[in-house]
């Protein structure tokens, strides 16, 4: 691994928010003196009724209850847009771009507020009220932002559902959190082709019953309404106002479940709630990527992940900037987009992921290098581990080595990043988050949970809460105990393993646990695994994440078919049609394998850990292979192997 240093650029040292001594000290604060620090830092919000105490957390396994600001009262909506109108009313909140270049709008704070509140009153005339949840299943356009907004207003609960998940994954969705609301496009559009959203709906519904589908217009494709059920939102949005008074709610009132995926069983509605969330988005955007007033700001991710939540939507707009929203795909109409879009709009933060990174390296430097991209002066990655070699891509390419890469480490659970570098305070090493942010205690532990000291490698843990954590796995708060505080008592579980280096800068290695990272989506192995065995076919599956070039972790799976199948290369394109069919096309199996039968211990369990050596084509060293049942099947596995060097 390069460990490279880039210090800080003087420039970026003298015009920044924090330079080096002013994130020593505090950080320090932060710790030394939690309620002191983010009792100061929580007012970076706007409380309707101010909050007296601060914070009031534990992480002991008996009683996992994590509360901030607990007392206070708020509207996010209202941050997001009302309280910047007196003074950046004509500022653009949102640049959008749309999937065809030829396509962009731009959103003033003012018509934010208008549209967001017509977007509050249409909801509100559905039956939407405080408490409620609101599925939201869009495209990247603008009204995924206002319905967001809209909720936030209402005190509703959006639980938005990325637009590539299947109309299965999309029901479980649904059901998860009784959403009688649901807000969908009738079609997406991306890198020119459309995706039915409103039939996925309706293939969502067949089976489940809900009050109201609101459809945005964006292609104008035919979709079939269901009477009673189903409304066009141009034709509510006509008959309300566009004012909507925003709702008091409490700081620990929630704003959002967002569906990820873990090591074990379904999905799990991880749930943040209101005061902590924004405060811990809003701080971490302003000081991470640097953002002054006059930047436009532009963050790659879908409002489906929680990166497009709190760095789309709530952070940047919390602070008043200019946020750009992009429909399309970085290779749509040809792999220069994202530089062309930078110049279009003046790009001056630029926040994407690694796997994006890899693909444009891929369609050659030639790309990068016709565009200007002058105006640009942060970089930010996130995601999965970013390799060094497609760092250093960034930095030379895109960012003609004048401009610092944030490498953010982060999760869906965390709610905003918890360790990466800032621009004007910390000098770079390509491939290494570096620091934490403040109030942020990473810790590596050993696998018995004693904590290491020093130059070290270990699992990654957070000793303490952070204003923007989750709260609880939506109805099912013994599964968040379980989930993350469980495995290490007394402190969170991040699922990562990770390094330390002399210089105490963080290296994330990856995910410890039964959960991979394809192209920066969160897959649980278990998730697949459970799709294929539905199959008519398939006896038994087992799924492991192997090494790919372009996405970071390809899929692997390995089935044994039921008696009397026989293994074809039909049959392999069947069940990957199938896992898209039955997750959404982000579960496609990259390789499958037919065994016929899969290493075993003698108590029955299969052990991956065989099977991830021989995915990664990494066999000579198998190690411990004495409790296998039946030994003969490595060799057919071996044999057979489908990544070959
Ligand atoms: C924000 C987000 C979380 C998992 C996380 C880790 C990986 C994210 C990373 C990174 C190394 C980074 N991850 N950022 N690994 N360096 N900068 O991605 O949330 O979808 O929940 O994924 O992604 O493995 O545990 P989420």
């Amino acid at each position: 691994m390069s460990e490279t240093l880039y210090p800080v650029p003087a420039d970026i040292a003298a015009a920044a928010y924090i330079d080096d001594a002013k994130y020593q000290e505090m950080y320090k604060a932060s710790i030394t003196n939690p309620d002191g620090f983010w009792g100061e830092h929580g007012k970076r919000i706007d409380w309707i009724k101010p909050f007296t105490k601060v914070k009031n957390t534990s992480y002991d396994p008996h009683n996992v209850s994590i509360k901030w600001f607990e007392d206070g009262t708020l509207n996010v909506s209202a941050n997001c847009i009302d309280r910047h109108l007196e003074t950046r009313g004509d500022k653009p909140a949102i640049i959008w771009e749309g999937d065809d270049p030829s396509e962009h709008k731009v959103i003033t704070y003012r018509e934010l507020y208008a549209e967001v509140n017509k977007f509050a009153n249409v909801l509100h005339a559905m039956g939407v009220k405080k408490g409620d949840r609101v599925t939201l299943y869009l495209p990247m356009i603008p009204e995924a932002a206002y319905a967001m907004l809209a909720c936030a207003r209402l005190g509703a609960i959006h639980s938005i559902v990325f637009g590539g998940f299947s109309p299965d994954s999309l029901a479980q969705r649904i059901s998860g959190c009784d959403s009688k609301v649901i807000v969908t496009a009738d079609e997406g559009l991306r890198g020119g082709r459309k995706v039915p959203l409103k039939a996925n709906v309706d293939k969502a519904l067949e089976t489940l019953d809900v009050d109201k589908v609101v459809v945005v217009r964006r292609t104008g494709g035919d979709v079939s309404m269901t009477e009673g059920r189903d409304v066009w939102y141009h034709e509510e949005a006509e008959r309300v106002s566009d004012h909507c008074e925003p709702v008091e709610v409490n700081a620990e009132d929630p704003l959002f479940i967002l569906y990820t995926s873990g090591s074990t069983g379904q999905p799990k509605g991880v749930l943040h709630t209101s005061g902590g969330y924004l405060v811990y988005a809003s701080m971490t955007h302003q000081y991470i990527f640097d953002c002054k007033d006059d930047d436009i700001y532009w963050c790659t991710a879908d409002v489906g992940w929680v990166t497009g939540h709190s760095y789309i939507v709530y952070g940047p707009l919390a602070n008043g900037a200019t946020t750009l929203m992009f429909e399309g795909i970085p290779s749509y109409p040809s792999p220069s987009r994202f530089w062309d879009v930078v110049d279009k709009h003046k790009v001056s933060i630029f926040y994407t992921a690694p796997t994006a990174i890899r693909a444009l390296m891929g369609a050659g430097v030639e790309h990068v290098e016709k565009t200007d991209r002058s105006s640009l002066r942060i970089l930010g990655s996130v995601g999965e581990p970013i390799n060094p070699e497609a760092w250093q891509w960034f930095y030379d390419h895109v960012g003609n080595k004048r401009c610092p890469i944030v490498d953010t480490w982060w999760q869906t659970e965390t709610g905003g990043i918890l360790i990466t570098p800032l621009p004007g305070a910390t000098a770079l090493k390509p491939g290494s988050a570096t620091r934490p942010f403040f109030g942020v205690q990473p810790a590596l532990v050993d696998a018995e949970g004693q904590i290491l000291e020093g130059a070290t490698e270990g699992n990654l843990v957070i000793l303490d809460s952070w204003p923007g954590q989750m709260r609880t796995v939506y109805g099912d708060h013994e599964r968040f105990v379980q989930t993350y505080f469980s495995t290490y008592k007394g402190m969170y579980f991040s699922g990562d393993g990770c390094r330390r280096d002399e210089d105490g800068y963080y290296w994330i290695t990856g995910r410890v646990d039964d959960v991979i990272n394809v192209s920066g989506h969160r897959m649980g192995t278990a998730e697949v695994e459970s799709a294929l065995v539905a199959h008519p076919k398939v006896s038994e599956a087992a799924v492991v994440g192997y090494p790919h070039d372009l996405k970071g972790q390809g899929i692997y799976v390995y089935v044994t078919l039921m008696d009397g199948e026989e293994p074809s290369e039909d049959l392999a394109k069947e069940l990957r049609g199938w896992v898209r069919q039955e997750i959404g096309p982000i579960a496609s199996p990259d390789l499958i394998q037919f065994a016929p039968g899969l290493p075993k211990t003698r108590s029955g369990k299969i052990m991956r850990r065989i099977l991830r050596k021989i995915a990664e084509d990494s066999f000579d060293n198998l190690g411990d292979t004495s409790t296998l049942a039946d030994p003969a099947v490595v060799e057919d596995l071996i044999e057979n192997r489908q990544n070959r060097a």
